[in-house]
């Protein structure tokens, strides 16, 4: 479907990687050797035992500044569910205890099926720290004035740096990982597994498409001129997913997140079946929809009142406080389990 000018490239399947001493990354520069044992924690921030994810800030042995070390279970592969996998001798069973019919145990499957994913950001700032704490959420609706008047300021001048986008975009970092390389500068992408997936589960299946054109920071910026642009991301990007995972188009969900982390455009796909965070109706914007709003009205989302979730750490929270639009919850008014 890509034209000469919007070439892409397809890669082999993503492996992960064992990071060795002194490794040097795909720039040339010296990533930390970072390794759980040096690890010394100091808080929970968040233990979302639905998830089964839990992250914990800390600092590394001789190491300055803070990490977070963001635990996961995995979810079950199905091709592990077999004598090979979860029912081979390597699997040790404990009893817990056995009555009638029933019985209980744990099970301590071999170790190569055994993985936690582990996710580190370090060094991390006060804004990660944040962004992993459990708290009081918000909802807000922003209207294209708020958006004018408190919003568009406050993400110029305080945001997520972007770095790890541009190093994906311009072939520096994740490019054994990439899936489709459209280059074409205006209406091109990068389609790679999202930090959240292992690349490898077609259960958790999750992958972001990076448009290429830079300035373009959210849907709030989408008009009728960014409609073959979007297009292309729908279609190709069902296309190469469908001849890497076998999964079609119409057991996906395409959709934008509002208000977005990091404030270059982004595209979120995941498995259908798969909850995946932030799929809810208060964050998610279907592709397909966005494509249609703007197909009935260019200026559809300059116009549109969006609603979109603050936590209380947030500081484009205290934005919206100070000006009167929401209301820390008192600690008298807190759910408290006794
Ligand atoms: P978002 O809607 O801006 O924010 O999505 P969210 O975190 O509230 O969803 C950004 C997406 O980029 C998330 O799904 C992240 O998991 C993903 N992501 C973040 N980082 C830092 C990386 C990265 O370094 N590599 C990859 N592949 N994905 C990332």
């Amino acid at each position: 479907m890509s034209d000469g000018n919007c070439q892409s490239d397809v890669n082999e399947p993503p492996c992960a990687k064992k990071i060795k001493k002194d490794e040097k990354n795909d720039n040339g520069v010296a990533e930390p050797v970072l390794d759980l044992k040096d690890f010394i924690p100091s808080k929970i921030l968040n233990n979302n035992t639905n998830r089964k994810t839990v992250c914990v800030q800390g600092n590394f042995k001789d190491k300055s500044g803070v990490a977070l070390v963001i635990l996961e279970k995995n979810a079950f592969k199905e091709d592990e569910l077999d004598s090979e996998g979860y029912f081979s001798a390597e699997s040790d069973l404990k009893t817990f205890f056995q009555n009638d019919i029933y019985g209980n145990f744990e099970c301590f499957p071999k170790s190569s099926i055994n993985g936690v994913k582990t996710t580190i950001i370090y060094p991390a700032t006060e804004k990660h720290i944040a962004k992993f704490s459990q708290q009081e959420v918000h909802i807000i609706q922003e209207t294209s004035d708020c958006y004018n008047k408190l919003t568009l300021p406050h993400i110029e001048k305080e945001q997520f740096n972007l770095q790890w986008v541009y190093n994906i975009l311009e072939g520096r970092s994740e490019q054994e990982r990439v899936v489709y390389d459209n280059k074409c500068e205006k209406e091109g992408f990068v389609l790679v597994p999202d930090l959240k997936w292992d690349g490898l589960t077609k259960e958790t299946l999750y992958l972001l498409a990076i448009v290429r054109q830079r300035g373009i920071k959210s849907l709030r910026d989408l008009d009728g001129s960014h409609l073959p642009l979007l297009k292309r991301v729908r279609d190709e990007g069902k296309k190469a997913i469908f001849e890497k995972y076998k999964v079609p188009g119409s057991q996906l969900r395409i959709y934008f997140h509002y208000q977005p982390s990091f404030y270059h455009l982004h595209i979120h796909f995941t498995y259908l079946r798969h909850e995946a965070p932030g799929i809810y109706a208060e964050k998610s914007h279907l592709l397909d929809t966005v494509i249609n709003n703007i197909e009935m009205m260019t200026d559809y989302y300059k116009k549109a009142t969006l609603p979109f979730t603050i936590r209380e750490m947030d500081t484009l929270f205290n934005v919206y406080e100070t000006n009167g639009y929401v209301q820390k919850i008192k600690p008298d008014i807190k759910l408290i389990d006794k």
